[in-house]
Order: structure tokens, then C-alpha cells, then sequence
């Protein structure tokens, strides 16, 4: 991992998979240089949502998010990213994301935002831990990098 970077974890929600977006949301990190380590798509299993969102778990609409969440199959990340991850991201609610953002761009609702980012180093770790075994990591120099994206 070059010195700028953390590790952290990045999903096309069902709705992304569903609306064919899976190639514009991974395009628009490669593009921006990081550097993708970990990669699977998958259904979730209800245990792995509830550990996933369990800091939301008393709020009101945490069944409807488990019922949208598995309702169909994600496409899990794992990059290295700077800090900026979260920020092309955009806001939670897709309303108030600026256009040129992820949910700027391509959604319109809260409970249907296409796209999930770790919002902290200690989260990313959890999160990536919780989705990927360490075999699933892969560990290689990106040239490019190394080369051109940083000096
Ligand atoms: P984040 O995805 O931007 O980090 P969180 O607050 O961690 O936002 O919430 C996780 C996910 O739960 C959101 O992305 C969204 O899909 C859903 N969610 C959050 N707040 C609401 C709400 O008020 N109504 C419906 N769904 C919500
Ligand atoms: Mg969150």
C-alpha cells in the first residue's frame, strides 16, 4: 500500500447490481488510481447484514434496509483508496450529493443509494474483515501506481 492510502471496503448495493451499474461505480475508482485488492459479488446471508449495519440496528427502517440489502446480489471491494473514497461517494441521502458524485450521478432515494463506502480506517478494517478472508486479498504492486499516480 503506498503511504497515502488506506485500505477500505466499497459495495454496489442490490439496486447498483439490478441497474447494470457495476462497471460504472468500480470505473470511476480505477480511474481515480486506487487500487483494487479484493473483489467478489455474492447474496448476502442475513447474519452478515445484521453485523455489517449493526450500529443501525435500533433504527426504524434497519428491517427495510436488511430486506433491500438481500434482496439480491452486492458486489464487494476492497481498495486502496485515499481519504477521498467517502467523498465520491457523496451523502447518504442522494438528494443532497453533488453532482459528479456516485449517488449525485445515478440515484434519488436513501433506501435505494446504490453504493456503500467505509466511513473511517477502523470501519473499513471491520468491514473488509467481515467480507473477504485473508485468502481472498490479493497482494501486488500496481505499477502504475507506484509509477504515476504518486510522486
Ligand atoms: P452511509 O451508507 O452513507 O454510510 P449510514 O447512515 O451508514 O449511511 O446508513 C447505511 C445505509 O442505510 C444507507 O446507505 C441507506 O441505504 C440506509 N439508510 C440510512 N438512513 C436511512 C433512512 O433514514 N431511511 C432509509 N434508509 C436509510
Ligand atoms: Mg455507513
Amino acid at each position: 500500500m503506498a503511504e497515502r492510502e488506506e485500505r477500505t471496503f466499497i459495495m454496489v448495493k442490490p439496486d447498483g447490481v439490478q441497474r447494470s451499474l457495476v462497471g460504472e461505480i468500480m470505473e470511476r475508482f480505477e480511474q481515480r488510481g486506487y487500487k483494487l485488492v479484493g473483489l467478489k459479488m455474492m447474496t448476502a446471508p442475513k447474519e452478515l447484514l445484521e453485523m455489517h449495519y449493526h450500529e443501525l440496528r435500533e433504527r426504524p427502517f434497519f428491517p427495510k434496509l436488511m430486506a433491500y440489502m438481500g434482496s439480491g446480489p452486492v458486489v464487494a471491494m476492497g481498495m486502496d483508496i485515499v481519504a477521498q473514497g467517502r467523498a465520491m461517494l457523496g451523502a447518504t441521502d442522494p438528494l443532497k450529493s453533488a453532482p459528479g458524485t456516485i449517488r449525485g450521478d445515478y440515484c434519488q432515494a436513501t433506501g435505494r443509494n446504490v453504493c456503500h463506502g467505509s466511513d473511517s480506517k477502523a470501519s473499513a478494517a471491520r468491514e473488509i474483515s467481515l467480507w473477504f478472508k485473508d485468502s481472498e486479498l490479493s497482494h501486488y504492486t500496481n505499477e502504475q501506481h507506484t509509477k504515476w499516480v504518486y510522486e
